[in-house]
């Protein structure tokens, strides 16, 4: 106990050690020949394009922030794993379906790691998976019109975290387990966690054309906790690195109890060779439940598939799959360098940066020559494993991304700064504060063979003194750093959105000539859609109301609807007659329970409402489309069911009645 009370008020002092060292916002001029200031690098014209997308998570808010650099515009709020009542995201009827789990609906979870999609190494533009980490899901968002398309649970596992990370062909989408648990989920005693719980690693396969994930197999390893994971590439590819803490299997005061030894491991993983072992009929199909929910195309709507069984392989049981290598003390992030050589794991706890050699890792194991085994899986040396040492760069490691010119970056949390060193000789040759305590950072292209290595945005967990005061909760904040030059230069610090947990970037070129504009009208095959204004209607089935409505500038048709009686429930299925870019009209109704919704060109989207009492009630539209928005609006008429008033609808006086 005493231990810990040590670590935290260090943690403490250091903490606000940095948070009292004044400004530092100024940085001055990088080293690059340029004589531009900060502000100029980071100024992008009224009017003129960002060079980069960076896609930053939400963290706790559950969705996906699109940033532009290195202006730190928020170009794009993509709601992924929490309803949305700005665009009716997870209260429409199309997109309910989307939160469908063995749990019930869960509309909400804690999103920390977008990955943009590869091909060959590279960073592709198609797509940005992430993870949910607490209730265990993965999703994919498609870059055509930054909108979710898919969300998978993942079963067996239990805080989400080592996740949501591509292979370099975007051949698997992997997710490793932070927490282990009694597998399958059982009553047991929380004392007994030792050697009886379990972990899972889940590969993911990606269909190459439609984006569609399949939960492939999952790598059932030891009970400890999986923090990081990134993908072995060029010639690492085929493996799968994760950091592991809590090799002590503790179950309470882990602050302590999972600090004790000296190393945990770095988990690694032969994808290619479990693929074998299933190609040979290996592994066993194991029962379990799951949700899989899709959008489909032609009707944008979401529908969830059930998934009753898994493929296991047991690591222990398939030679060849898995090792552990002895690592720096409870180390967060795995980064592999960009030529795949390089495995660095972070050790929160350790004095020191290590840095693992594939080659040699792989030496080692042509030897045989393991330290014993753990769970019946070989240990490596962490001698023999050891590519080198970045000594003393400062406190509190979390997390490394390279720059493709030879160099790495590591944040520091507790001593709240990024430290540059080169990659093969380990020194450190830059170092610049953040403020404060930084997470992760970003590199567009970071984790990829080809990093795009012109500025680096770190991700600070606390934000203190940085903007004007609000309260208690404070906006956390990003900060740009150009990483052109020898020494970084920080150029801008803006607020976000809930946790900026992690961000993947890329430049503007792989995603935006791939854009759409629009939905086309004619493609729209939504069975409530209504192609001509002439059809629209409303019909009644039972208690249930069906309105089927179009929309363009400046009217809804109908937008006069009499005969609705208390205890009905009316759906608004909306169509959005408009095919030109950037012209959503939005719909709302008096006393919704749920939300507005935001219909872009061409989609047809319905919302519930259930009148409480008789009256007249106006509808609006609630996005500001044209000149006479103010005059998009229209009334329903609520009658008590004793009444005899007729259904019908109208326009411009013009009613039209059920036959
Ligand atoms: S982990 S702040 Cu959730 Cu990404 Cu290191
Ligand atoms: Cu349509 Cu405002």
């Amino acid at each position: 106990m005493k231990k810990t009370i040590q670590f935290l008020s260090l943690s403490a002092a250091l903490l606000s050690f940095v948070a009292c060292t004044p400004g530092g916002g100024s940085s001055k001029g990088g080293s690059n020949g340029s004589k531009k200031s900060a502000a100029e690098k980071a100024y992008v014209a009224p009017g003129e394009l960002d060079e980069f997308y960076a896609f930053v998570s939400g963290g706790f808010s559950g969705q996906l922030y699109t940033y532009g650099l290195p202006s730190g515009r928020l170009l794009k709020v993509t709601p992924v794993f929490s309803q949305d009542p700005q665009t009716g995201y997870g209260y429409s009827e199309e997109s309910k379906a989307m939160f469908n789990t063995s749990y019930g609906f869960v509309p909400w979870d804690d999103s920390h790691h977008p990955d943009i999609s590869q091909t060959n190494g590279e960073t592709d533009g198609r797509w940005v998976f992430i993870n949910g980490n607490n209730t265990p899901r993965i999703a994919r968002i498609d870059l055509t019109d930054f909108e979710t398309k898919e969300i998978i649970e993942i079963p067996n596992s239990a805080g989400n975290h080592s996740s949501s990370f591509v292979t370099e062909n975007t051949e698997y989408v992997v997710a490793g387990t932070r927490f282990s648990v009694p597998i399958p989920q059982r009553d047991m005693p929380i004392e007994e966690y030792k050697g009886n719980f379990k972990a899972s690693m889940s590969f993911i396969s990606v269909d190459q054309e439609s984006g569609e994930m399949d939960l492939s197999f999952q790598i059932r390893v030891p009970g400890y906790n999986y923090d990081l994971g990134h993908p072995g590439r060029d010639k690492s590819h085929g493996w799968f690195f994760f950091t592991t803490y809590n090799t002590e299997e503790s179950h309470s005061l882990q602050e302590v109890n999972a600090s004790k030894n000296d190393k945990d491991y770095v988990l690694a993983i032969n994808w290619k060779k479990a693929e074998e072992y299933i190609k040979a009929g290996k592994g066993v199909k194991e029962k379990t439940r799951y949700a899989h929910n899709r959008v489909n195309e032609k009707t944008h709507t979401s529908e969830t598939t059930w998934k009753e069984e898994v493929l296991v392989l047991e690591a222990a049981d398939f030679p060849g799959i898995a090792y552990l290598i002895p690592s720096a003390k409870s180390p967060h992030g795995c980064d592999v360098d960009p030529s795949g050589q390089y495995i660095v794991s972070n050790g929160k706890l350790s004095a020191n940066l290590v840095v693992h050699d594939f080659n040699k890792i792989i030496d080692v194991i042509d030897k045989k020559d393991f330290d014993g085994e753990a769970y019946g899986i070989p240990v490596l040396n962490y001698e023999k494993t050891l590519a080198g040492i970045v000594e003393q760069p400062g406190i509190g490691p979390l997390h490394t991304e390279f720059d493709g010119k030879g160099y790495a970056y590591t944040t520091f949390f507790i001593s709240s700064e990024v430290v540059k060193w080169k990659v093969g000789t380990w020194e450190v040759v830059d170092r610049q504060p953040t403020f404060y305590s930084p997470g992760h950072l970003c590199i567009p292209g970071g984790n990829s063979r080809k990093p795009e290595g012109k500025y680096l945005l770190a991700m600070n967990k606390i934000t203190k003194d940085r903007y004007l005061p609000v309260g208690p909760e404070l906006n956390q904040s990003a900060q740009i750093f150009d990483i052109s030059g020898d020494k970084m230069e920080l150029i801008l610090d803006f607020p976000t959105i809930g946790e900026p947990h992690y961000a993947s970037a890329i430049s503007a070129g792989r995603v935006a000539p791939n854009t759409k504009k629009i939905y086309r009208l004619a493609d729209n095959e939504h069975p409530y859609v209504v192609k001509n204004a002439n059809d629209a209607r409303v019909e009644r089935k039972g208690n249930e109301v069906h309105v089927y409505m179009t929309m363009i500038r400046s009217h809804f048709t109908p937008d006069n609807i009499e005969g609705v009686k208390v205890g009905d429930k009316v759906f608004f299925h909306i169509t959005n007659s408009e095919q030109d870019y950037d012209l959503p009209h939005g719909f709302s109704i008096i006393g919704m329970n749920n939300s507005e919704l935001l219909i872009v060109p061409g989609r047809t989207t319905t919302i519930t409402w259930e009148p409480k009492t008789e009256g007249v009630f106006p509808f609006y539209c609630t996005d500001f489309c044209s000149a006479l928005h103010q005059e998009m609006s229209g009334y329903v008429r609520v009658s008590q069911p004793s009444t005899d008033v007729p259904l019908r609808w109208g326009l411009d006086g013009e009613w039209k009645s059920a036959k």
